[in-house]
């Protein structure tokens, strides 16, 4: 019949991809190391597959499909992300264990996948709780303690109450959702924000973790950025901040003669300081806070207690009585402790310079406290005090009175470091990456405590630790088990107990592109020089929500493995490509908000040829039922238009001049869709091909159709569908008797040369009433007069179709025709 019949095509292409196993790269392959390497961030086990995963996935399987058809190698792999808190609140819920509700889990959302066409590599498939799996994890833990990666030390820590577990930073979210990342404010264990899973209240607490010391990396991860052109530059500039690597200087003040450190990026404002703060927690605002002796101690322990329960913000803060004494002016300014200053952040401790500090100058304003101007702009009158607003943040002029005065901020910040109190200092945001987490469903962290030797870990002979049995309980089901905790001590045979402490998820999907290369190696993780030759990833694929933890966590660990002599790479993907979102009804589409479209409500094929038409991969788009059955519409056409061909309808033999123009365009196209792909503009293609099959129509509408150029059309667009619809393109490709299957087939190249199209175009003005089915209309001055770009030699062409073709000109048929320049991004 001449319906496409997409349920039936896709089960028997779907069988055919299958028993010839098309997506399989072989060993042979995967040593020859000379592929391209696609991966599309693996999805969390959570149960079914949203619009987000089938965007995403529609996008690696364009690329893989298309780099594959132009005769590479193509590593295109899947996997399970398959730990985590999620499967065993679930299995709470449902009254069964992580595993069995994980392995349904997996079984479903396989079943999407294959369903929707995407062609992976099963063979390589990796599932994150198998314990072959998360051995690795145990011995690259083991490596990195090995080699002063890995550090176990008390901290105050953010806390779920919810989950019962401890949250890395960027896993506390400000309460809308997403981890923001921008807000200056570093959200280390400073008790505020929710869990990023729960939504729950983060508190405060104090406990023995395990971290690895991703901070040795600071300046190298944030290095690194600049010559990572491959990545959006809105995930480098995230990542930026995350790091969020100060320069400035270190001023030591006296409090009775005990030196005192404030890290400042601003030294040259020294002169203005009018007070010196503490972080709640301050070695020195401790100690006084357990004197006895004076009210302001009381005061300031009673402080203690509001900021630790998180009931003190903004401008809090509390006089201590003490004074201190600034190096560089002799002056005795009062000393607060104060909620906005951070523990963790510099030494803990800051200058208060209200003139030129927005946080300083209202935290001055609440507490009476001076305002000193001693920084006036340059365009300023020189010595003027009062002229301009307070604070004045940006750098200026000195107009502290003394040795310093006039001179510009950066002279006086480089004068300023030969004072014996001032030295250079460079502090980060970024934060040790804790991965313990006192839950079952993750990596139980390989190391045994032992009352005499302290910390050991487990030897490499006796991994994986396996989880224990799983059992329901409030705390963490590994402590339950005395059978898993009661050990002995490798070292010394004593008796020893585990480490119960399981590892953060991220840790698993820190390195999991590397264990497809050897899905079943039993000796280490991956091998090294497979994983050089395959590395860095070519082109990566997965959300912005990913920017600062598992986008900053691959690049710690390839240059970790790297400094392990593990690898020569250190930067893990060359390509990075964050698709937008799929928006329905001006919000993102998702189950909890109760506007998701299922991925098989409509044709698989049907929905993933809309997300791939409906905008450039970056960007986000409404999902309209109008514009799913347009995608709907043009599968059908072509459908009909091939089968209609192939039913009989013979064609001339014979060429005659005017079909010169079919052969030019079909050339013509090749070289755009080509560029389109290369460029992972996808609704470009699809508009590219919708005009070429229009334009087909039209030639044969027009008259017989020349055979030759006619059924090469008709190869040609199905060849250059395939990567968007691959199902349909195989029943195309059969019903045009092409040879093998058209997954396997070569990329189409143009007969002729062409002009680059792109470059050697030329401005054609014309009128509406000619315009039909040409090329890219640019702008619209006047409804009758147009601007054509074309290039050079088909201009005539545009004049033959307006005037041949089409005597009957209407508007409908060039609004159709019109294509606006955007997406060129
Ligand atoms: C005095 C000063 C004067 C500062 C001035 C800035 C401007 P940003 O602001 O993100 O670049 N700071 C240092 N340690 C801190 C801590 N533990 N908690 C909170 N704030 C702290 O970060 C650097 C600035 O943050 C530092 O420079 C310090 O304030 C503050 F006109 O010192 B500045
Ligand atoms: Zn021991």
């Amino acid at each position: 019949s001449n319906r496409y019949n997409h349920a039936r095509v896709q089960e028997y292409w779907q069988h055919v991809w299958d028993r010839e196993g098309v997506y399989e790269l072989d060993d042979a392959a995967i040593d020859r190391g000379e592929g391209t390497y696609v991966l599309g961030m693996f999805p969390y086990t959570s149960g079914s597959l949203h619009m987000g995963h089938i965007r995403n996935y529609a996008i690696t399987d364009a690329v893989a499909r298309y780099r594959r058809m132009n005769g590479e190698d193509v590593l295109h792999p899947m996997g399970w992300d398959a730990f985590g808190l999620p499967a065993e609140n679930a299995a709470y819920e449902r009254d069964t264990d992580p595993e069995s509700w994980t392995r349904t889990c997996i079984e479903q959302m396989r079943d999407e996948l294959e369903r929707m066409g995407f062609g992976y590599d099963w063979s390589r498939e990796i599932t994150t709780c198998e314990p072959e799996y998360y051995r690795w994890n145990q011995w690259l833990f083991t490596r990195f303690y090995e080699n002063d990666l890995v550090e176990y030390t008390g901290a105050q820590v953010n806390w779920c109450p919810d989950c019962e577990t401890v949250l890395a930073d960027a896993q506390v979210d400000e309460g809308d959702g997403h981890a923001d990342v921008r807000d200056d404010t570093p959200g280390h264990a400073d008790g505020e924000g929710v869990c990023w899973r729960c939504g729950t209240a983060v508190e405060t607490r104090e406990l023995d973790q395990w971290f690895f010391t991703i901070t040795d990396y600071a300046d190298e991860l944030a290095d690194g950025l600049d010559a990572l052109d491959g990545w959006p530059e809105s995930v480098r500039e995230i990542q930026r901040n995350w790091i969020g690597r100060r320069e400035g200087a270190q001023i030591t003040f006296e409090i009775d003669g005990d030196p005192i450190d404030v890290f400042t990026t601003r030294p040259d404002t020294v002169f203005g300081a009018t007070y010196l703060a503490l972080a709640p927690g301050h070695g020195v605002a401790r100690e006084l806070a357990q004197r006895t002796s004076s009210g302001a101690s009381e005061a300031v322990d009673d402080f203690h207690d509001r900021a630790a329960d998180g009931r003190a913000e903004g401008t809090a803060g509390v006089d201590t009585g003490l004074t201190a004494t600034n190096p560089v002016t002799g002056e005795e300014i009062p000393v607060y402790v104060a909620s906005y200053v951070l523990s963790d952040v510099g030494t803990g401790a800051v200058m208060g310079v209200p003139a030129h500090n927005e946080r300083d100058h209202a935290f001055a304003t609440a507490h009476d406290l001076p305002v000193e101007r001693v920084v006036a702009p340059n365009d300023g009158e020189h010595g003027e005090r009062n002229g301009q607003p307070l604070p004045y943040t940006d750098e200026g002029m000195i107009v502290a009175d003394g040795a310093y005065e006039g001179l510009a901020s950066a002279a006086a910040r480089e004068r300023l470091l030969d004072h014996d109190a001032v030295t250079a200092a460079t502090t980060y945001r970024l934060r040790d990456w804790l991965i313990s987490r006192q839950r079952y469903w993750g990596t139980p962290i390989p190391m045994v405590h032992c009352e005499e030797c302290g910390a050991v870990p487990v030897p490499d002979e006796d991994l994986p630790v396996e989880l224990p049995e799983f059992v329901q309980t409030t705390g963490n089901p590994l402590a339950a088990s005395d059978e898993f905790v009661q050990t002995t001590c490798p070292d010394c045979g004593g008796p020893a107990e585990r480490e119960t402490d399981t590892m953060d998820t991220f840790v698993d999907s820190s390195w999991y592109f590397l264990r497809y290369l050897n899905p079943d190696l039993s000796t280490a993780p991956f091998e090294n020089e497979v994983a050089d030759d395959w590395l860095p990833v070519d082109v990566y694929v997965g959300g912005d929500e990913h920017a600062v933890l598992h986008l900053l966590y691959i690049r710690f660990f390839t240059r970790a493995l790297a400094d392990l002599g593990l690898l020569d790479r250190r930067e893990p993907v060359d390509r990075l490509v964050n698709q937008g979102t799929v928006l329905h009804g001006g919000e993102k589409m998702s189950k909890s908000k109760g506007n998701d479209v299922a991925p098989h409500e409509y044709g698989a094929e049907t929905t993933r040829l809309f997300v791939l038409s409906a905008a450039h991969p970056g960007q986000d788009f409404e999902w309209t039922a109008t514009d799913v059955s347009n995608a709907y519409e043009f599968q059908q056409d072509v459908y009909r238009m091939v089968l209609s061909f192939t039913d009989g309808a013979g064609g001339r033999t014979e060429s005659r001049p005017h079909d010169a123009y079919l052969e030019r365009e079909i050339d013509r196209t090749i070289a755009a869709v080509t560029d389109e792909y290369d460029r992972f503009r996808f609704h470009r293609v699809v508009t590219e091909l919708q005009q070429f099959a229009q334009l087909l129509r039209r030639y044969r509408e027009y008259e017989t159709p020349y055979r030759f150029a006619y059924s090469r059309g008709l190869r040609v667009l199905t060849k250059l569908l395939a990567p968007l619809a691959p199902y349909l393109a195989e029943e195309l490709w059969s019903a045009l008797d092409g040879e093998g299957l058209i997954a396997g087939a070569d990329w189409p190249t143009p007969l002729h040369d062409i002009p680059d199209y792109r470059t050697e175009r030329e401005l054609v003005r014309t009128t509406l009433a000619d315009v039909r089915e040409i090329t890219d209309v640019v702008e619209i001055t006047d409804p009758d007069e147009i601007e054509l770009v074309v290039a050079p030699d088909w201009s005539y062409r545009a004049y033959e179709i307006a005037r041949e073709v089409n005597q009957e000109p209407d508007s409908t048929a060039s609004e159709g025709s019109r294509r606006s320049r955007d997406g060129s991004t």
